[in-house]
């Protein structure tokens, strides 16, 4: 078979891939003396050596190769790179092509811009070790590892042109979220989706220990892969010349493999079935060509590889090493006087958008169309007056969000992303539009799945997150609902992706994209058969610790809030908003004007449900769906047991609201906070989540020390709804007694009232032990304007 590669062609691609090893141990090692025209010297060398060189120069030799891929197939192809400590390859390879230029003019191709690259690499102010939102081509940092297959597929989602090379760090392989992500091919249909090309960097080491991958006899790692559905081909050695030949080869090989499963798919779309994958095994010593040994000791193919081979500068002979090293490279080959980078090998690189540092799908957007939205009002339930209907709020979105589904059809930018539980939380009228996508085999049971779905389930919560982040980085839209208790699973995918939001903020050339919507429901008070297990409102104070210019929790207590919070997200750019509502027949309380008012504002006075004419007695604060029904059911035993009793009902939607404006957008001014919650009367507030988060958020506040807050305090069972919140302290009665022990002019009746109380929490005890249900009072209870 005659070779891939011509010998002058492999030359200058060994050449290429020399000069990004060059600058990745100059931005690693020097701020001085880039193109060693001088002997180095120990000045020449950082203070501080921060840095990742072991996994560089594989990730360097594999885009080499892609971009002559690219040239010869006239790929369009992005680079998602699992081990993204691998920073400065990345950074080399954009500086080459040009990308890195052309994004940051002061880098220029020449002896100043390089030392410019060199300087800034790890050094404060300038830019992170990582494949950061700095780095052009890139839509993943790589920092948490774990996350790299997940994020190429979401973006490969709708995008049938895209191939995403995605290199996958053998230690990265061993987490849960990287395990799991193989499976996304059943989810991935080659008529519409574009593909990815996945490729093990088996280099044998992470810090400071082997991989599991690497120590596997390759029979079981080739039976693993297999299991998993794709077809491993192995490229391995540590000659260059001939790793480069078969390099070259396999990706010729697995393009053709790819666009033949492509061509099959798409000359039958209606029959197409899930086909075998190709995928590289990539195994290069770690370190390669990198110092043998330091101080003795063996570096390169080794663990030690992982950092900064030589980190001590003592003797003559560390700078020297480090100088022949580089040397090694024959950087006079490859940059001229001047500092550039020679013509014949710059012209390796791809053009245009083709480069993988400038290709749009990696600044999702600049390709961002916004979605077609359906007008929500038209979703509303009829609310005549306040309580006098009940509604399912997420079926009601279910409904909106069908029709979002609809509308965007043909755009295919809308995906709703959930763990097996898009029924369950009542959204299933979106199969009306688009079924669940699903590759594998069909049996009579099965409903609703498609290979053309758009409606992704599986369960893992890592891939879903992964995928819908994946696909937003990329420019498209979607909405990811989970059950309350286990959007825990992914915490800390939501930080990396808020962090990416932070810094991309900064980065003039990052266009905004479409924020990440969670929809959380399930919630904690409703969990009658689950259990204590699902109950956890955690989230919500997770979300909350990041920064206020990317994070946004929403409360709709009722339905039409629900729709306007919905239709403003799926609107929104660059935010992480929060959504946190019930699925259960709930009273509803506001019509969809007031509704849309209430939720521009984010939190207001329910004049209906309160009597205080500007003066009241006590504030009766609420944010979630079940706070507000058990605070409105507390305002009625109020009138009851004190007739003369004046109370002011707040709702909180928006919760960052409650924040002072110098800690968050939205947060009130000091006036219009105090104007609703006073500033010396007694709030009695029922919140949803942990009650600590009510008082961080108003720590500020005037009124601050008359804050008392009820939420959830761990406690929860097998139960009914209203024992749920009883073994809370957030039943109505306590909030009664709350109010009524916190009013001063009612001192006189603590006692009674905290009587009255007991009396009533034995009869409830009784009840639902022996009956299994709650108190008719309970059940039966309506508002009624009455009441007011
Ligand atoms: C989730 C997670 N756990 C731990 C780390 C710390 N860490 C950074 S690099 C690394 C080893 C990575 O090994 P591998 O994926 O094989 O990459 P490579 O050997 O190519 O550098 C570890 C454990 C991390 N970044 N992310």
């Amino acid at each position: 078979m005659p070779a891939a590669l011509s010998p002058d062609l492999l030359e200058k691609m060994d050449a290429y891939w020399r000069a990004a090893n060059y600058l990745t141990v100059g931005q690693i090692y020097l701020q001085d003396n880039p193109l060693l025209e001088t002997p180095l010297k120990l000045e020449h060398i950082k203070p501080r050596l921060l840095g990742h060189w072991g996994t560089t120069t594989g990730l360097n030799f594999i885009y080499v190769h892609l971009n002559r891929l690219i040239k010869e197939h006239d790929l369009n192809m992005i680079y998602v790179i699992g081990p993204g400590h691998g920073g400065p390859g990345l950074v080399a390879h954009t500086y080459l092509e040009g990308s890195y230029t052309e994004r940051f003019s002061n880098i220029e191709r020449s002896r100043n811009g390089m030392l410019r690259l060199f300087r800034q690499f790890s050094w404060p102010y300038g830019i992170p070790s990582h494949v950061a939102p700095e780095t052009p081509g890139s839509i993943h940092e790589g920092g948490e590892l774990g996350y790299s297959l997940v994020h190429a597929y979401g973006a490969a989602f709708d995008n049938p042109d895209l191939i995403v090379a995605c290199i996958i760090g053998d230690g990265e392989a061993e987490t849960g979220a990287l395990a799991t992500s193989w499976h996304s091919n059943k989810f991935l249909n080659p008529a519409r989706d574009g593909a990815i090309l996945p490729i093990l960097h088996l280099n044998g080491f992470k810090i400071a220990n082997p991989t599991v991958l690497a120590r596997i006899s390759r029979h079981e790692l080739t039976e693993l892969i297999r299991g998993y559905g794709y077809e491993p081909h192995f490229v391995e050695g540590d000659v260059p010349a001939m790793v480069h030949q078969c390099l070259a080869a396999t990706l010729d090989t697995v393009v053709t493999e790819i666009h033949k499963i492509q061509d099959t798919a798409r000359s039958s779309p209606n029959t197409v079935e899930r086909p075998r994958w190709p995928m590289i095994v990539f195994q290069t010593p770690k370190g390669w060509t990198g110092p043998k040994f330091v101080d003795g000791k063996p570096v390169e193919g080794t663990w030690r590889a992982h950092q900064v081979p030589i980190a001590d500068f003592k003797n003559p002979e560390d700078i020297k090493q480090l100088e022949d090293w580089m040397k090694s490279y024959r950087p006079r080959e490859l940059f001229d006087e001047s500092g550039k980078f020679r013509d014949e090998l710059a012209a390796l690189a791809p053009r245009g958008h083709r480069r993988m540092g400038m290709n749009p799908h990696a600044n999702g957007g600049e390709l961002l169309v916004p979605l077609a939205m359906p007008h929500f009002y038209d979703y509303a339930v009829r609310v005549s007056a306040p309580g006098s209907v009940e509604a399912e709020s997420t079926r009601v979105l279910g409904v909106f969000l069908r029709d979002v589904m609809k509308l965007n059809l043909a755009n295919r930018n809308f995906r709703l992303f959930g763990p097996d539980e898009t029924a369950s939380n009542r959204l299933d009228a979106v199969y009306e539009a688009s079924g669940k996508e699903w590759m594998e085999r069909l049996e009579d049971v099965d409903i609703n799945l498609s290979v053309n779905g758009r409606v992704m389930e599986v369960l893992s919560e890592h891939l879903c997150e992964g995928w819908l982040e994946g696909y937003v980085l990329t420019g498209r839209h979607g909405l990811f609902s989970c059950y309350e208790a286990f959007v825990h699973i992914i915490d800390s995918m939501f930080n990396q992706h808020a962090k990416w939001l932070k810094t991309t903020k900064t980065i003039p050339w990052r266009k905004p994209i479409a924020s990440l919507n969670y929809l959380l429901t399930s919630h904690v008070w409703r969990q009658d058969h689950n259990g204590f297990s699902h109950q956890d409102p955690g989230f919500i104070d997770h979300v909350a610790s990041k920064k206020s210019d990317v994070v946004r929790i929403y409360l709709p207590p009722d339905a039409n809030c629900l729709l306007s919070v919905a239709d403003h997200c799926l609107r929104s750019r660059n935010y992480v908003n929060l959504i946190i509502a019930g699925k259960q027949p709930e009273w509803q309380w506001l019509d969809i004007e007031s509704a849309v008012r209430h939720c521009t504002v984010g939190a207001g006075i329910w004049q209906w449900a309160s009597n205080d004419a500007g003066d009241p007695d006590v504030v009766m604060a609420c944010a979630g769906d079940v706070p507000t029904l058990e605070t409105l059911a507390a305002v009625t035993l109020l009138r009851e047991y004190i007739p003369d009793i004046r109370i002011r009902v707040v709702n909180v939607v928006d919760l960052m609201a409650l924040q002072s404006q110098t800690e968050h957008p939205h947060g009130l001014e000091d006036q219009d906070f105090d104007a609703l919650f006073t500033r010396d009367k007694p709030v009695i507030f029922a919140f949803h989540g942990y009650p600590r988060m009510i008082h961080w958020l108003t720590y500020r506040r005037h009124n601050h020390d008359n804050f008392h807050v009820r939420g959830y305090k761990e406690e929860g069972t097998t139960t009914t709804p209203f024992d749920m919140v009883v073994l809370n302290n957030l039943d109505r009665y306590q909030l009664a007694l709350d109010a009524i022990s916190r009013i001063p002019r009612l001192r006189e009746q603590k006692q009674t009232a905290t009587d009255r109380y007991w009396n009533t929490m034995e009869r409830h005890k009784l009840y639902v032990s022996e009956h299994g249900e709650d108190m008719p009072q309970v059940q039966n209870w309506r508002w009624t304007s009455q009441a007011v």
